[in-house]
């Protein structure tokens, strides 16, 4: 016993070697245990009395012992801390190239006196089409195109960012400036395991005394920024909501062989649609038709997006794999 109280293993490994010399399968209680077989009959008890109180104190010493030298490692580690030691880096990610790609965008009409709008993505079937002109039975209202929700079919997603404008002219009077960007909904199949969500950019303008030749001026001026195009053209065409209507090509030449096979030979290359607001959808949203009148345009960002960075699939946009956005970590 006096043994016992005499130790005092000091770290880890002699606590170890207590527990193995005193508590272990071969240890001295084990032994003096097995002794007790040859102790005589009448002394048997209080040999037995002995050996529990032995048992006992090997086991509190141990226990005594091993609480303090956990406490010991503890308080060590905390204050091998180094607090001035620089932090572990943090991977750091990068803006999606839509995202840059409709920063630019908004950063081009910005400077031009655009001021951004937003709304909701699911809206009501008046601001997606009524108000925007599109007729009962046009082909976009169908449920082949467009994601309606369920038991609510007056509510969808929008399938594209003019409500967001029609909005705003609902709720204030011209000068209108502003431009658009955001998702928008088409119940279509990009491929099998693609969603059909792309990103839109559309502007508003609208004012007294607005006509075509300032949409042109303004386009041309995006078409410089956006593209170092030196030269667009407008090509009449048709949208429920403008009127005139055109598709707006910029001038990309014929001079390398990327250009002639992206502009199939014509040295022009589709870039947006756009026109003069339709008076309608100017009363239907609660502006005077006889006294201001407007131009729109509107642009997917996806392909944009394509085209700027020569990326070859659209599918590329939507799958988030790291080792392809690493690669715009720098476009910001
Ligand atoms: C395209 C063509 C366009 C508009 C969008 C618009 C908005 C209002 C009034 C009139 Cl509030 N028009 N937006 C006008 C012309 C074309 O988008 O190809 N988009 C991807």
């Amino acid at each position: 016993m006096a043994e016992i109280a005499a130790e005092a293993p000091n770290s880890p490994e002699a606590l170890e070697s207590f527990r193995i010399k005193y508590l272990g399968s071969k240890g001295t209680v084990k032994a003096l245990m097995e002794a007790l077989r040859q102790v005589p009959n009448e002394q048997k008890r209080e040999y037995g009395q002995l050996m529990n109180t032995l048992k006992q104190l090997a086991e509190d010493k141990y226990q005594a012992l091993k609480t303090e030298l956990d406490a010991q490692a503890e308080l060590s580690a905390a204050t091998q801390l180094d607090l001035s030691a620089p932090a572990e880096p943090l991977p750091i990610g990068s803006r999606h190239p839509v995202a840059v790609t409709m920063n630019r965008i908004v950063d081009i009409f910005s400077r031009m006196g655009f001021s951004v709008a937003d709304g909701p993505e699911i809206e009501d079937d008046w601001h997606n089409f009524s108000a925007m002109n599109t007729p009962e039975d046009h082909p976009a209202r169908d449920m082949q195109d467009t994601f309606y929700i369920v038991d609510v079919p007056k509510m969808l997603l929008r399938t594209h960012t003019s409500p967001v404008q029609a909005r705003v002219m609902e709720n204030r009077q011209p000068p209108i400036r502003i431009i658009a960007p955001g998702r928008v909904y088409r119940n279509e199949t990009i491929s099998t395991r693609s969603h059909c969500q792309f990103h839109q950019v559309e502007g508003l303008y609208i004012d007294e005394n607005v006509s075509f030749a300032d949409l042109k001026q303004t386009l041309l001026y995006f078409a410089q920024e956006m593209f170092g195009a030196p030269r667009i053209r407008l090509r009449p065409s048709f949208f429920p909501f403008t009127e005139p209507s055109a598709e707006m090509d910029i001038w990309l030449g014929t001079d390398t062989e990327k250009n002639y096979r992206l502009t199939k030979g014509t040295g022009w290359l589709e870039i947006l649609g756009c026109g003069m607001v339709d008076p309608q959808v100017l009363e239907n949203c609660g502006i005077d038709s006889t006294r201001y009148s407007g131009f729109a345009f509107g642009m997917g960002i996806e392909r944009q997006a394509l085209r700027l960075y020569e990326i070859g699939d659209i599918r590329l946009l939507f799958e988030n794999d790291v080792r392809f956005l690493r690669q715009f970590a720098s476009a910001m």
